[in-house]
């Protein structure tokens, strides 16, 4: 692949979409627990519970990233699981399932990368207001300094928060991810939230030592549908894309004005933006889909309309396949930020298709299509000059995919929800053997 030395090939989950475990070893309720025990919440009624067992599995999981030979697996850390409330009291228990897991990592030659937060918040924290209180922040701070007071000594890569975009607009705007709110803009506040406790938990983590520390975002770049609804695409580009980027790397708020919400300056008290900058040592890129935009024919709540994106192929949630959209947003980002963008890591890549087991295998050959013109599309970023590290692939295994429960399947391996079973895919050794290619002879 000529891909530059060093260059980091992973695997990514997170801990509600793949543990269980739920009532085990002392863990609290998480917003997520709440949210998919309330009918009509999640396709089918699907929840959590068992997930892929993975808590009691994760040494099976481990052996086959080994197999994959990949050089980091991104993992999150369930803060329900650490902190049943979500503040004071410990659960040691909690601590030593992850510190497990550490250890077997390392064992296999895996570096672990901890994200702290991948939306399962201590239900007693959302109790009390979740991420529309300020004091979430530094309950997470502080959830961020026990995790690593355990674990920095072995885990090197910290990613603080996991696409608080999707947390605004989907738990808080739309009310379709836990926790269920349905505020629209006036959901805004709940960025500047995520935001300080990114910061804060950053600060945490230098004070135990940490340092290679990421927040990962979501983007998807904004297609205007016509000439006239580049206002309305500008709009949405600022709410995706610049919105938890640029207080980060800039110290500053993109201009909100045209998203219409209320204004932030209520919530934005002295030094928050100080705290929001701390440096840095890498940004996480999660990428899927390109998004196009329409102004709304009558004024509503958002300055913005999507519309399908029809003329290319989709994958099974019916996201349009566009490799290209990924090389132009690293372009972006770069030419956004200039020297202010750290070294990014695609946090995130993949695709779901309903794929099945025939004869003991799966052959998921569109998923390899996908991967392949990603990566491609990546290095392509690479040799124009954008500094990308590392790629993640989303995800190990088929897990819970939130609203639409285990439908989706978007692993290298298939995971068999009634006997656990898991069987790798076409893909899993496609990806073993990029893998393998790319690294120098020995
Ligand atoms: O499954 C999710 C993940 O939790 C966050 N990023 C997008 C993935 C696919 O929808």
């Amino acid at each position: 692949m000529g891909l530059p030395e060093g260059f980091q090939w992973g695997v990514a989950t997170a801990a509600y979409q793949i543990e269980g475990a739920v009532d085990e070893d002392g863990r609290g309720p998480s917003t997520w627990d709440t949210f998919a025990h309330t009918p009509g919440r999640i396709r089918d009624g699907h929840t959590g519970d068992v997930a892929c067992d993975h808590y009691h599995r994760w040494a099976e999981d481990a052996d086959l990233m080994a197999g994959l030979g990949v050089d980091s697996y991104r993992f999150s850390i369930a803060w329900p699981r650490v902190q049943p409330a979500g503040s004071g009291a410990v659960n040691a228990k909690g601590l030593d399932f992850y510190e497990r897991l550490v250890d077997g990592l390392l064992e296999r030659g895996i570096a672990p990368a901890a994200t702290l937060y991948h939306w399962d918040l201590p239900q007693p924290l959302e109790d009390a207001g979740g991420w529309m209180n300020r004091d979430t922040a530094y309950r997470f701070a502080e959830f961020a300094y026990i995790a690593a007071e355990r674990l920095a000594d072995r885990v090197d890569r910290w990613i603080t928060l996991n696409e608080p975009v999707v947390v605004t607009a989907y738990g808080y705007a739309f009310g379709v991810y836990a926790p269920g709110q349905a505020l629209m803009l006036d959901a805004l506040p709940t960025a500047h939230h995520q935001l300080l406790g990114h910061g804060l938990a950053v600060n945490a983590l230098r004070g135990r030592g940490v340092q290679d520390i990421g927040l990962t975002n979501h983007y998807s770049p904004a297609w205007p549908a016509a000439d006239t609804d580049r206002e309305a695409a500008g709009a949405f580009d600022t709410f995706m894309n610049r919105l938890y980027t640029e207080p980060v790397l800039t110290g500053a708020y993109p201009d909100l004005d045209a998203l219409g919400g209320p204004p932030l300056a209520g919530f934005v008290k002295d030094e928050d933006l100080k705290v929001i900058s701390a440096p840095i040592d890498f940004l996480g890129v999660n990428y899927y889909q390109p998004t196009r935009l329409t102004t709304p024919a009558e004024p509503g709540p958002l300055p913005f309309d999507m519309v399908d994106v029809t003329e290319y192929p989709a994958t099974g949630m019916g996201w349009p396949i566009v490799p290209d959209a990924l090389r132009s947003l690293l372009h972006t980002l770069k030419d956004r930020y200039g020297p202010l963008l750290p070294p990014v890591h695609i946090t995130e890549n993949g695709c779901s298709f309903p794929d099945e087991v025939v004869d003991g295998a799966v052959d998921d050959t569109a998923r390899i299509e996908f991967l392949d013109a990603h990566i491609k599309a990546v290095r392509a970023a690479i040799d124009e000059g954008v500094d990308v590290r590392g790629y993640y692939t989303w995800s190990l295994l088929d897990n819970f995919e939130w609203s639409e429960g285990y439908h989706p399947r978007f692993g290298l391996v298939h995971v068999d929800y009634e006997t656990q079973k898991r069987t790798p895919k076409k893909s899993y050794a496609w990806y073993r053997d990029l893998i393998a290619a790319s690294r120098p002879a020995r």
